[in-house]
C-alpha cells in the first residue's frame, strides 16, 4: 500500500529540523531529512531573530521531500514560543523580530502592573512570570516605537508567520497565543479586556485556532517553488505543546520534563489552577491539546551547558563531558540557575563565577567544577520543582518520564534519579517532532484521541529507565 507521509517542521533556538513521520505496522516511524541552524543575532543593539533566513530554511526542507520522493500529505510547524512579528496592512513585517532573549523587557513588568496588579493578572491567565512574555514585549514596543503598532494590522507568532508565508493566510493557533500572557485561562480566547486596560490594539489579534485545524494548501507559488502541492496543518504550533503531546504515557502518577534548551517540568492537568498558591511557586498553566493545561515552570536548561561548551577551549565528545562533570563532584557551590543574568551573557563561565563570589562561595575554576557546578544547580531546582508540584498538588507522583534531546544526557538522568528518588524514564528524544506528527496523524484520524496515540508512542520509540547508582 502507499505510506501517507506527515512532515513535522520543529524549530528551536539553536537548530531546526524537518521530520517526515509514518505509520509502520501499527508504529510511528520517523526520519529527519533535513536540518538547519539558527541563532541569535544581534541588529541595532537588539538580540533578533533571522525569520528570512528561517524562512528560506523551511522551503529547503520541503524541497528535500520532492527530491526523495516521499511528498507529505501534511506539514505542520511547531517553534518555541512567546515571539511574534506586527505585519502591516501589505503582509509586510514591522521592525526587526526582536528575540525573547533580549533586554528589551526590563522594567515592563513595572509598566503592566501599574495598571493589573500581579495577582490579578495571574489569576486571569495562569501565565507564570516571565520577563519575556509577548505581554512585556508588547509593552516595550509600546514604549520604544508605538508607531509600529500603530501601523500593525496583524500579531502573528513565528510559526504563524512562517505558515503564513507558504499558504497567504494569516491565522493565530491556540496553545502558543497561550504564552503571551494575554488569552484567559478558563475561557482559552484573547483577553480583550485586559488588552484594552494595557492600551494594546484589539483588532490585530485574529480568532484562536485549535491544533488539527487545517490553515490552508501552500500558495501557488509556494507549490511551484518546492515542486509540489500539499496542505499545512496546525499541530500544536508551541514546540513544549506538541512536546508533551508524546510524553509516553497516560498515567496521572507521573511528571515530565521536557529538556532542550529549557527544561520544562510539570504535569498534565484538565483544570487550571490561577490561585495565589501556584502564582507564588512560578507555575504556569499553558494551553495545550484538546483543551488540556500544561502546569509546569520552566527551568533554564541546556542553555547553561549549551553556553560553557562553547567557551571551553578545548572541544569535548559528550562522554568525556560527562566525566569530567563527574570528576568534578568534590565541588559544593550551587547558582539558582532560573537568575535573570544567565538568561544572555556574554560569557556564561563569567556569570557562573560572579554568583558563586556574590553569594559568598567558592567560584568554578576548572572545566570540571564548572560543569559539576551547572549539573548541580540544575538538579537541586529540578528537586525543588518536584516538591512544589507535590505541594501544590497535595499528591505525591513516582516517576518522571524526561523526553527531547536533553534526555540524552546520562549525566543529568542519573542526578534527577539521586535527587528526586522516583523512577526516572529517559525518551523520546524527539518528542516534539513526535508531537507535531502526532497532531497531524490525529486530524487524519490515523488514532482516535491523544490517549491512543501516547499509547502508541510508548510502543514505537526507545524510552528507557534510568538505573540509580545502586543497582
Ligand atoms: C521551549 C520554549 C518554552 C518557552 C521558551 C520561550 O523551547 O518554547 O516553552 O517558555 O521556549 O519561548
Amino acid at each position: 500500500a502507499e505510506i501517507t507521509y506527515y512532515l513535522a517542521v520543529d524549530i528551536g533556538a539553536s537548530s531546526g529540523r524537518h521530520i517526515l513521520g509514518w505509520m509502520d505496522k501499527g508504529k510511528i516511524r520517523m526520519e529527519e531529512i533535513y536540518r538547519f541552524e539558527n541563532k541569535l543575532e544581534k541588529r541595532n543593539g537588539h538580540l533578533c531573530w533571522n525569520l528570512d533566513h528561517l524562512f528560506h530554511e523551511v522551503v529547503e526542507g520541503l524541497r528535500k521531500c520532492k527530491e526523495l520522493d516521499r511528498i507529505p500529505e501534511s506539514v505542520g510547524i511547531d517553534t518555541w514560543g512567546v515571539d511574534f512579528v506586527l505585519l502591516d496592512a501589505n503582509g509586510n513585517v514591522l521592525g526587526n523580530t526582536v528575540a525573547y532573549r533580549d533586554g528589551r523587557t526590563k522594567g515592563m513588568d513595572e509598566e503592566v502592573y501599574k495598571v493589573i496588579s500581579e495577582s490579578e493578572l495571574y489569576g486571569r491567565n495562569g501565565i507564570q512570570k516571565q520577563l519575556f512574555n509577548s505581554i512585556y514585549q508588547l509593552m516595550a514596543i509600546k514604549k520604544e516605537a508605538p508607531q509600529l503598532l500603530a501601523r500593525a494590522d496583524r500579531f502573528l507568532m513565528i510559526p504563524e508567520y512562517l505558515n503564513y508565508r507558504l499558504t497567504g493566510v494569516a491565522m493565530n493557533e491556540y496553545t502558543n497565543a497561550t504564552t503571551t500572557q494575554l488569552v484567559n485561562a478558563k475561557t482559552q480566547d484573547w483577553d480583550f479586556e485586559l488588552m484594552e486596560m494595557l492600551d494594546l490594539p484589539t483588532k490585530i489579534f485574529g480568532e484562536l485556532n485549535m491544533p488539527k485545524t487545517v490553515v490552508g494548501p501552500l500558495s501557488s507559488e509556494m507549490a511551484a517553488r518546492v515542486g509540489f502541492q500539499t496542505t499545512v496543518v496546525l499541530p500544536a504550533t508551541h514546540d513544549t505543546g506538541s512536546a508533551v503531546m508524546a510524553v509516553p504515557t497516560n498515567s496521572d502518577d507521573s511528571i515530565y520534563l521536557s529538556s532542550g534548551t529549557w527544561s520544562l517540568m510539570g504535569i498534565e492537568r484538565l483544570i487550571p489552577d490561577c490561585t495565589e498558591l501556584s502564582r507564588k511557586h512560578n507555575f504556569t498553566n499553558e494551553g495545550g491539546y484538546h483543551h488540556r493545561y500544561r502546569y509546569l515552570k520552566n527551568i533554564m536548561g541546556m542553555w547553561m551547558m549549551q553556553n560553557i561548551r562553547r567557551e571551553f577551549k578545548h572541544k569535548y565528545t559528550f562522554e568525556e563531558l560527562y566525566e569530567l562533570a563527574y570528576i568534578g563532584r568534590y565541588f559544593t557551590s550551587t547558582v539558582d540557575v532560573n537568575d535573570d543574568m544567565f538568561l544572555a551573557p556574554e560569557s556564561m563561565i563569567k556569570a557562573l563565577q560572579a554568583y558563586c563570589e556574590q553569594t559568598g562561595q567558592e567560584k568554578p575554576e576548572t572545566e570540571c567544577e564548572l560543569l559539576y557546578c551547572v549539573y548541580r544547580s540544575l538538579a537541586k531546582c529540578y528537586a525543588k520543582t518536584v516538591a512544589e508540584i507535590e505541594t501544590v498538588t497535595g499528591r505525591k507522583y513516582d516517576t518522571i518520564h524526561v523526553v527531547g534531546g536533553g534526555c540524552q544526557d546520562k549525566f543529568l538522568d542519573r542526578l534527577l534519579v539521586e535527587v528526586t528518588g522516583k523512577d526516572v524514564y529517559a525518551g523520546p528524544i524527539e518528542a516534539t517532532a513526535i508531537g507535531n506528527i502526532m497532531a497531524q496523524m490525529l486530524r487524519d484520524h490515523v488514532f482516535e484521541d491523544l490517549k491512543e496515540a501516547r499509547q502508541v508512542v510508548a510502543k514505537s520509540f526507545d524510552v528507557k529507565r534510568i538505573a540509580s547508582e545502586r543497582e
